[in-house]
């Protein structure tokens, strides 16, 4: 700001000459026409009606004039700021109101149209069952390991016992990936169970060895109602000093009451199996009716076609030649096995009656299972 100035004329002042004031004004509201939008007007506006530009800079001139010159000086600069600050509202507004037209097109939302058109998936049944077994055993300690679909026969047959004209090796029960090249060699097959994961689990671990083996496997089955040629089986191998069939039946109990209710027991039926001995067939109490259908026509049950008792699945103690296979000593260490279906499973759960609907990937079957983590 200059200096009081007693003779001072304002229009001797250059910032307060009239056409260097009517060019600010005019600079001013050539900008806010030219502004595109209302970023360009905002910086507009810091350049002509900011702190530092030329009509505010030539407002503080009018401080330093003699009185009589002030009036006439103040009006010409507050004219000219009057007109910019007209200009920049009317712009502003007119900015404003374009923005508002555009955003109205381009963000426009048709609330006609159908929602979800793609449908929000849903975690298969399948692996939310899985999880659930597993989480289980790792509870009482099991690790849950897995191993390769692609499997060397050697795993899948030779190590657990199997004859080499067993029929599981036939090419009707088994999808051969490579045949066996020579006598000793061994082929290659697509897992017909998770039992190879019992050899390769104690081949891997140094006993007491407590794992669950979850898994899909293949065979050559026809998909229909009870059947599909690819499923899923859940494996369960304990190896540790003294442990008994008792320890095997106890342990399936607790499984079968954390998912099935309170107080459900099993029963075993004698099988055989190659790579358990003894073996059995393994069954648990039904858990809907709770055996109450059995010779009672008025209360038929759907769950265990009114026998009782529902299938599980195959156990008994692993066989001292697999512990041999395996590596492991026989005369001090004993173990058992339980393998079964969880396809199966899930049908007696939830009362599935095609085992084609688990297979065909349609979101409408497992939706209804909801979105279970
Ligand atoms: C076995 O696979 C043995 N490895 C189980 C086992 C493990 C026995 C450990 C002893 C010790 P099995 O062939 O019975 O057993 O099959 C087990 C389960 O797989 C059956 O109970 C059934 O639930 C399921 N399963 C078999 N074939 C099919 C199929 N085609 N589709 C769906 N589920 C099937």
């Amino acid at each position: 700001m200059s200096a009081p100035n007693k003779s001072y004329d304002p229009v001797e002042v250059e910032a307060l000459k009239p056409e260097e004031i009517e060019r600010r004004r005019d600079e001013a509201l050539a900008a806010f026409a030219a502004a595109a939008d209302l970023d360009a007007l905002r910086e507009a506006k810091a350049a002509h009606m900011g702190d530092r530009s030329p009509l505010a800079l030539a407002n503080r001139e009018i401080g330093a004039l003699p009185p009589q010159a002030k009036a006439e000086a103040g009006k010409r600069v507050g004219m000219a700021r009057g007109a910019v600050n007209k200009a920049l509202a009317a712009r502003q507004a007119e900015l404003e109101a374009e923005r508002d037209a555009r955003v109205l097109v381009e963000e426009a939302v048709d609330v006609t149209l159908p929602h979800d058109r793609i449908p929000a998936g849903a975690r298969h049944p399948l692996t939310t069952l899985c999880e659930r077994i597993e989480d289980v055993f790792v509870a009482m300690g099991y690790e849950v390991a897995e191993g390769p679909e692609v499997e060397a026969e050697w795993f899948n047959f030779d190590a657990l016992n199997f004859e080499p004209d067993h029929p599981a090796r036939a090419m009707q029960d088994t999808f051969f990936v490579e045949g066996r090249q020579g006598k000793d060699e061994s082929g290659i097959v697509l897992r017909t169970h998770t039992s190879p994961v019992q050899v390769r689990s104690m081949l891997d671990r140094e006993p007491p060895v407590y794992v669950v083996c979850p898994g899909r496997v293949y065979r050559t089955d026809e998909l229909d109602a009870t059947h599909t040629p690819v499923f899923h089986q859940v494996e369960l191998l304990a190896i540790d000093e003294g442990l008994t069939m008792a320890d095997l039946k106890g342990t399936i109990e607790h499984m079968v009451r954390s998912l099935f209710g309170e107080g459900l027991t099993t029963r075993l039926r004698p099988n055989y199996f190659p790579f358990t001995e003894p073996s059995a067939e393994l069954d648990m109490e039904c858990y809907v009716c709770r055996g109450e259908s059995v010779g009672n026509p008025e209360r038929p049950c759907r769950t265990c076609s009114s026998e009782g008792w529902i299938e599980l699945g195959g156990c008994g103690m692993v066989n001292p030649r697999v512990l041999i296979a395996a590596g492991i000593d026989p005369e001090k260490y004993s173990g058992f096995a339980f393998g079964f279906g969880i396809e199966r499973m899930l049908m007696f759960r939830h009362n599935v009656e095609d085992m084609r609907d688990m297979v065909e990937g349609d979101v409408r079957f497992t939706r209804p299972f909801g979105m279970e983590i």
